[in-house]
């Protein structure tokens, strides 16, 4: 049988996903938004490409959580995005009220669901979100190392003239400006990055990785980046629907690892069948240990806000 793929918020990222999911026939997709019009036309325009592209999944649009009924996976970018100049933290007050409408009601429906977040400010949404829908750890995730690990491996290219897929590459913490880009662990063709690039040029390249949302929602004026970050939700998608296994950057839940307790914070985790199967715990130095403690520290205290503005949190 096809699988199901809710996705709820039919907004920019959230009509990239599906037309993504629709491409790569990766299952059938309902697309959901409390603008039913928005869901319904953009589920129309996609279905309507499948006789062009001949892939052979079905697509509806709809504001009624029934039609989301036992989805396997929920991908969920419901709430508002960044003006220019706004930080992620700015949306929390408007996106907690969504997602814990969100949480409640996925809770009702679709119980067994893997669950990615893209809301931001992501870390304190996904954390919000597993708590609204009780769902168990392993099962809710937040999307974003992915994306500022795409992000820093295509500048590294663009910089060095090769091709984005000889880079590999890896950035931890929260999805905010204190995230971590790590050069240790950011190989060209096999080799250490630091033998292939000045410092100076590295640190402008990870400053550019840690404004590169901002960058982006400058250039549109309305609304941020879409269709990375969508193309980055379906990675997660895939390697949990068809139990790939892959070692991805992403929210997580951490129970002590790396030295953190009962926070999500983005770490390499490995996704399949289970939802998130494993933390992969690397060898961090005393600067990168520094550094992710810093972003963590962001996070915690974003997080007691969400407390004082839900005190069931
Ligand atoms: P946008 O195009 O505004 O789409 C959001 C959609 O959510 C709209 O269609 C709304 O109607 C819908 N919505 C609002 N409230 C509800 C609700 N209660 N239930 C269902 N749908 C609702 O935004 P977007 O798609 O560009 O971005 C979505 C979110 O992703 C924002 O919070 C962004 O900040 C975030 N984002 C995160 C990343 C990460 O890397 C984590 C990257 C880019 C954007």
């Amino acid at each position: 049988m096809r699988k199901k793929i809710s996705l709820i918020g039919a907004g920019q990222i959230g009509g990239t996903l599906a037309y993504i999911i629709a491409n790569k026939e990766l299952a059938d997709v309902v697309l959901f938004d409390i603008d039913a019009g928005i869901a319904k036309g953009k589920a129309l325009d996609i279905a309507q490409s499948t006789s062009v592209s001949g892939s052979d999944i079905n697509l509806i649009g709809t504001d009624n959580y029934e039609d989301t009924k036992n989805s396997d996976v929920i991908i969920i970018t419901a709430g508002i995005p960044r003006k220019p100049g706004m930080s992620r933290d700015d949306l929390l007050g408007t996106n907690l009220k969504i997602i814990k409408q969100v949480g409640e009601n996925i809770q009702k429906t679709s119980p067994n669901a893997f669950v990615i977040c893209i809301t931001n400010p992501l870390d304190v949404i996904v954390m919000a979100l597993q708590k609204y829908s009780g769902l168990t750890t392993n099962k809710v995730v937040g999307m974003a190392g992915i994306l500022d690990s795409s992000r820093f491996k295509y500048f590294l290219s663009q910089e060095l003239k090769v091709p984005v897929k000889n880079i590999e590459s890896l950035v931890l913490g929260g999805h905010g400006d204190t995230m971590v880009p790590m050069p240790n662990y950011t190989k060209i063709n096999g080799k250490p990055i630091e033998k292939l690039i000045s410092k100076e040029k590295l640190d402008l390249i990870i400053e550019r990785t840690r404004k590169g949302g901002g960058e982006i929602s400058k250039l549109l004026k309305t609304g941020t980046a879409f269709y990375a970050p969508a193309a980055a939700g379906v990675e997660m998608a895939e390697s949990y629907l068809k139990d790939l296994k892959k070692t991805l950057p992403c929210a997580a839940f951490l129970n002590g690892e790396f030295g953190v307790k009962n926070l999500y914070a983005g770490v390499p985790v490995i996704i399949g069948k289970n939802g998130v199967e494993k933390i992969v715990e690397i060898k961090l130095s005393i600067q990168e240990k520094n550094q992710l403690n810093l972003s963590v520290k962001a996070v915690q205290d974003l997080y007691q806000i969400a407390k004082k503005i839900d005190k069931n949190l």
